[in-house]
Formats: C-alpha cells, sequence, structure tokens
C-alpha cells in the first residue's frame, strides 16, 4: 500500500532508473553475440529480471548487480533447450522479442507469464513469425500463452503491420536476422526505435527509410558496452507532477530522448508547460540529455495521430495532468491501451473518476476536462504499474490522503519511486 498527500513544492536534482526498453535489448543482443557484453544504468526492476531469468534458462552467464550486469555471449545458437517453461512475469516485452529469438532455434520452448500477459494478444508476433516458417502454438490458436515454439529455418518477409508496435516489429527483425533473403516490416507510423539503434551498436546493418525497416539474414552480433540512459517514461510521472505542484521545479539527469519517445516533452510544450533540454549528447547511437522541469499553468490539448506511439505509456500520467489545465484534452486513435498491462483506457477511467475527476471514455481514448478539484481516493493500481504511479501523482495535487493498493506492481519498471517522490516532495 503506498499513502501519497497533496504536495506543497517539488524540488531537486535527481535521476530515474535506467530505460526499460533498452534494458532488456542489452541483455537479449548480449546474450546472443560473440563475447562479453557490460552493461551499466541497466534496470532491475521485475520486467528486465524476467528477460536475464528466461535467457539463465537457456544457459546464458548472467551477472547483475544492481543496475551493472555482464553478459557473456555465446553467439547467436549458444543458447540451449529449457528444460522449464520461460517466465515472463508481467512483460510483454520480454515475451514478444523472446518470441522472434525463438523461432530461430532449433529447439522447444514455452513461454508463458503472469495473469495480465495472459490476457495480452499474441498473434501480432505468432502471425508473422508463421509467416516466415516458425512452428508456434498457443491458447486460441496462438493469441494467448503459453506459446509452446519450435524454431528453425527461416525465410525473410515483406510486413506490413497493422498496428504501430515496437514489439512486432523488434521480434520480426530479429528472426529476420536469422532468415533466409531479406526481412522487412512497414509500419503505420514509426514506433520506437531502440532495436534498430542497438543492433547497429552491436554491428548490424539496419536499413531505415521511413517507415520500412529491413534487415538480411545470417549477420552475426558483437559483445560491447551499453550505458543505459534514464528511462523518459519514468521521468514523465515526475514532469506531470511540477506541472501540477505549484512552485515547483525539478532537474532530471540524464534521460533518454530519443525522438520516438519525446512525445510527453511535446505535449508539455503544447499544454503551455515550462521544460528545458540541457547538456544533450548521443551515447551507444541514443540521444540523452538533462530536463529542467517547472511547474506551469497548463492549457488542454489534442493528442492523436503520429504523436500517439511517441507517449503510448505516458498517457495514464498525461491524463492526470490534463485535469488541471484550463480547458478539454481530447486523446484520440489510442486503441492499444486496451492491451497493455491493463485496459489502460478502462482503468484510468475507473481509478481517475474515484478522485472527482471527469474523464470520458471514448473507442480510442479519452476526454478529460481540466480545471477540476481532486480529493484523495482509494485507488487501485489493478496490477499495471503505470496505473499505480500515475495515480500517485494524482495523489500529490489531491486534498487530503490517498492510498494505492497493490502498489508492488510500480517495481516492473521503477523501483524507489516511492522513497524518491517522498524525498523531492515537501
Ligand atoms: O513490456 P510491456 O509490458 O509491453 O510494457 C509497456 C509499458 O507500459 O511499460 C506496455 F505496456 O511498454 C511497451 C510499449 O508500450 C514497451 C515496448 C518495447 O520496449 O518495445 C513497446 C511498446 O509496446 P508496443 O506494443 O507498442 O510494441
Amino acid at each position: 500500500m503506498l499513502r501519497v498527500s497533496k504536495a506543497k513544492q517539488i524540488e531537486g536534482t535527481i535521476r530515474v532508473p535506467g530505460d526499460k526498453s533498452i534494458s532488456h535489448r542489452a541483455v537479449m543482443f548480449g546474450a546472443l553475440a560473440e563475447g562479453t557484453t557490460r552493461i551499466s544504468g541497466f534496470l532491475p526492476g521485475a520486467d528486465c529480471l524476467s528477460t536475464i531469468s528466461c535467457f539463465r534458462r537457456m544457459g546464458i552467464s548472467i551477472e547483475q548487480d544492481g543496475d551493472s550486469v555482464t553478459v557473456e555471449g555465446k553467439g547467436w545458437y549458444g543458447l540451449s533447450e529449457p528444460h522449464q517453461r520461460l517466465d515472463v512475469g508481467n512483460s510483454g516485452t520480454t515475451i514478444r522479442l523472446m518470441a522472434g529469438i525463438l523461432a530461430t532455434q532449433p529447439f522447444h520452448a514455452v513461454l508463458e507469464g503472469d495473469e495480465s500477459i495472459a490476457k495480452r494478444p499474441m498473434r501480432r508476433v505468432v502471425g508473422p513469425l508463421r509467416e516466415m516458417g516458425a512452428r508456434i502454438d498457443g491458447r486460441q490458436n496462438g493469441e494467448f500463452t503459453p506459446l509452446a515454439i519450435r524454431g528453425g529455418k527461416l525465410k525473410g518477409i515483406d510486413y506490413r503491420s497493422p498496428v504501430a508496435s515496437a514489439q512486432v516489429k523488434s521480434a520480426i527483425l530479429l528472426a529476420g536476422l536469422q532468415a533466409e533473403g531479406t526481412t522487412s516490416v512497414v509500419e503505420p507510423h514509426v514506433s520506437r526505435d531502440h532495436t534498430e539503434r542497438m543492433l547497429k551498436a552491436f554491428g548490424i546493418d539496419v536499413r531505415c527509410e521511413g517507415t520500412r525497416v529491413s534487415v538480411s539474414g545470417g549477420q552475426t552480433l558483437q559483445g560491447r558496452e551499453i550505458v543505459v540512459p534514464g528511462d523518459i517514461s519514468s521521468a514523465a510521472f515526475l514532469i506531470a507532477a511540477v506541472m501540477m505542484v505549484p512552485n515547483s521545479s525539478l532537474v532530471i539527469e540524464q534521460v533518454g530522448i530519443n525522438p520516438t519517445r519525446t512525445g510527453i516533452i511535446d505535449v508539455v510544450r503544447a499544454m503551455g508547460g515550462r521544460l528545458e533540454i540541457v547538456n544533450e549528447r548521443l551515447v551507444n547511437e541514443e540521444p540523452v540529455a538533462d530536463l529542467h522541469v517547472f511547474h506551469s499553468e497548463l492549457n488542454g490539448t489534442v493528442i492523436e495521430g503520429e504523436l500517439i506511439p511517441r507517449l503510448i505509456d505516458e498517457i495514464p500520467v498525461i491524463a492526470v495532468m490534463a485535469t488541471q489545465a484550463k480547458g478539454t484534452t481530447v486523446i484520440r486513435d489510442a486503441q492499444e491501451l486496451k492491451v497493455k498491462e491493463t485496459d489502460r483506457i478502462a482503468t484510468v477511467v475507473s481509478q481517475l473518476t474515484k478522485f472527482g475527476a471527469k474523464v470520458t471514455p471514448t473507442d480510442d481514448g479519452m476526454i478529460i476536462e481540466g480545471g477540476t478539484p481532486l480529493s484523495g481516493a482509494e485507488i487501485d493500481s489493478l496490477g499495471d504499474h503505470r496505473i499505480g504511479m500515475a495515480m500517485a501523482v494524482a495523489g500529490l495535487a489531491a486534498t487530503g490522503e490517498t492510498t494505492i493498493a497493490n502498489a508492488e506492481a510500480i517495481n516492473v519498471s521503477f523501483p524507489g519511486f516511492a522513497d524518491l517522490l517522498a524525498r523531492i516532495t515537501k
């Protein structure tokens, strides 16, 4: 149970834990590479620890001490057939990217996860991987876990994805690295491109032309050092808190500002928020900077189209922020929210209305009435880390006390969230 009270001020200089998407990929690519990969700034959250445990079960030696990880890669075919099921916990990224990797392996493996994973759609990766030649089965013809995969020889495909999803794109590209010929993925909008950037850092030739990404089969990865920047999706909760609590300002150091992830910065600025990007640099092909954030009076906005994949995980906390803006905020084209750890349209609406917020769900998003005073409430994360943290931020702007049940879900992506919040809040 997490308890939050109305905040008078937020102030300080902080760092947020490592980027979750980049941490997963660093472990995966390190395990498939030849030689040692040393990772610093790794996110020791539950999801990324699930990725480590899956590769350990396939015979890869991985040492992890806080945010330092050493992976002893044995090359692409150095994995061994797992004796037990591979448990991905709560992690969609782990199961979908692993499906692509296992599709290339000459053995049988079973992937499964928790109750939330059991409800998330898998045919979006199973379908194209089957087209490439992999044998994959699961409940409802491969839509749901457990997924039983027997990999082997694959052929490249030219795949037009109906959704902008980095997990779909990554699963296909990873399988494509060992398929015959060229594999391409075309998306309706560009999704986060950490796979493309990190594959390049590991020595792979990846071709990106607009929304099309291609790789040729038969390439090998070489172990290397990876420095993981702070996760902008975690920083987003603190940015929103500063925007909502008067007299606040915060410096968040060393945050990843990959343009496929910075929709939150664009939205905060479009709403009238003051956010400065300082000390910009490139680390392992990924842009990184310090963010200086200042409390601001916000206006409502419209969030839609190509912006959606660039801030999809931030929508719960953007909805919270919008309750305190002047005017209405409309979020559309965000149907993908329904297939995250929870249905995030339904869970944002059910929890945020407990504070007295006025939020109306729509088929592909929600409409939030700004200028609504919030009162402390009894909230449930419903097992979704981002719902837990977004509602904690709402609690900072609400009168009285807010309690968040099932707050341990926050450890999936932001271990230490409650302590950090307590440290910077007056
Ligand atoms: O890993 P998981 O459970 O899917 O996590 C989420 C999150 O909120 O942390 C989504 F629920 O992030 C996804 C993100 O939404 C992480 C991700 C990635 O690392 O490739 C890509 C996005 O999902 P998708 O479906 O658009 O590919």
